[in-house]
């Protein structure tokens, strides 16, 4: 699936209107209220942008992933904050539905994802399982044609504002690994689930995270994703897989944005005499953060169209991840100390984008985890 290209460089043209007429301007008082206001979220269903990933027989505009890695790409030229408001109902929390859910289930939720009626959350993570999901605790107990849940899942992206969670929950607590987990499709008003209080963050103010307790919450056997137990912990890997190419270009919108706001603090800001972007030593920050950006762009386009056409994709993700998200970090970090001592003051978006990027490195598998997994498919292939 994918938008015709005429309709789609007309769709990418008007993001990239909105980040510069409403994102850019409205950044200073998400970072002030640590909310996104709800005119601009109204403004996202208009656009279209909650159904970016899902198909167009369900409501969704039906991007393929290079489309939405572009359309990413231009979204996260403005704060992070307001990705963060699609970026789970486009991305992890609604791709298993998209991926495996039976037909009753898309129908009951995707058009409702599609215009931002509701949000949906991935509740994989756990107080006791991060990095090591496979070893989530969380169990949902078969009981007559129910399943009751039972566990708490921590860190979850936009679970205060969700409507629907895909919470990945273990059906068979006597087999350890991935294959006694399975996933399922959790109204969070259904009783025994609380959403705690949002966290306090380094950064990207405006997001919320919280945790979500599960007791005793019954859910029916139709929530049960796909219909089939023990297919959870893969469908959170292959979501997790497509996740990794978003966020790729997550990294590189806001590497660009951050290296236009140093270079025109490095063509502005006079020193000895010159701007400073006159210095070779600043050249030489301005380069390589030039360069990795387009390294960046360029690997993760190219993963995203081998995904389109269906080719095993897991390392390829795993290696644009790692690179476009630790890169955003070195870019960050040169973007300051160009900025010098203004680098470090609230007044220059560089210092927030600093914090707010850190947090790449960390979600949806650290760098560590991508390091793994691209050596173990590595190893794999030698073993073929
Ligand atoms: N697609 C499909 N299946 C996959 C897969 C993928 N990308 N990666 C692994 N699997 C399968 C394996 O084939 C294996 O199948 P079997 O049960 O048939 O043997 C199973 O899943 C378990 O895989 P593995 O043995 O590699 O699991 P491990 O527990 O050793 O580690 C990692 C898996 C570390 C890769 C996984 O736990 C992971 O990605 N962790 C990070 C989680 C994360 O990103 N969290 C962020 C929170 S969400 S914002």
């Amino acid at each position: 699936m994918a938008l015709d290209n005429e309709t789609f460089e007309l769709m990418k043209d008007s993001v990239t209107r909105f980040v510069r007429d409403r994102l850019v301007p409205a950044e200073d008082t998400v970072e002030q209220t640590n909310e996104v206001p709800e005119e601009i979220i109204q403004e996202m269903r208009d656009l279209g942008l909650f159904g970016l990933s899902i198909p167009e027989e369900y409501g969704g505009l039906g991007l393929n992933m290079e489309q939405e890695c572009e359309v990413i790409h231009e979204l996260c030229k403005a704060s992070l904050t307001f990705r963060s408001v699609i970026g789970t109902t486009v991305g992890i929390g609604s791709q298993g539905l998209v991926m495996t859910g039976t037909e009753e289930q898309k129908k009951q939720y995707l058009p409702r994802l599609a215009s931002g009626e509701i949000m949906s959350s991935f509740c994989l993570t756990e107080p006791d399982a991060g990095s090591d999901a496979a070893s989530l605790r969380t169990v949902a107990i078969k009981d007559g044609d129910d399943y009751v849940l039972n566990g708490t899942k921590r860190f979850i992206t936009n679970a205060l504002r969700a409507g629907m969670l895909t919470v990945m929950a273990r059906t068979n607590p006597d087999k350890k690994g991935a294959s006694g987990i399975s996933a399922f499709l959790v109204d969070p008003k259904t009783p025994g689930v609380t959403i705690a209080k949002a966290d306090e963050k380094m950064g990207q103010r405006g997001t919320k995270t919280s945790d979500i307790i599960f007791e005793d919450a019954r859910v029916p056997a139709s929530a049960l994703l796909g219909g089939d137990e023990g297919q959870g912990f893969y469908t959170a890997m292959k979501v997790l897989d497509r996740g990794r190419l978003h966020l790729s270009s997550v990294s590189t919108g806001i590497s660009e944005r951050i290296i236009a706001e140093a270079l025109s603090y490095a063509a502005e800001r006079k020193q000895f005499g010159t701007p400073i972007g006159e210095f070779q030593l600043v050249q030489a920050m301005l380069a390589d953060s030039q360069a990795e950006l387009f390294a960046g762009k360029a690997m993760t386009l190219d993963a995203a169209k081998k995904y389109d056409r269906k080719e095993e994709i897991a390392m390829l993700a795993a290696c644009c991840k790692m690179f476009t998200t630790e890169a955003a970090g070195r870019i960050a970090d040169r973007a300051v100390q160009i900025h010098g001592g203004s680098g470090y003051m609230a007044e220059y978006k560089v210092e927030r984008f600093y914090r707010d990027v850190r947090l790449l490195r960390l979600y949806e598998g650290t760098t560590q985890i991508q390091q793994l997994v691209i050596a173990r498919n590595m190893l794999k292939s030698l073993a073929n």
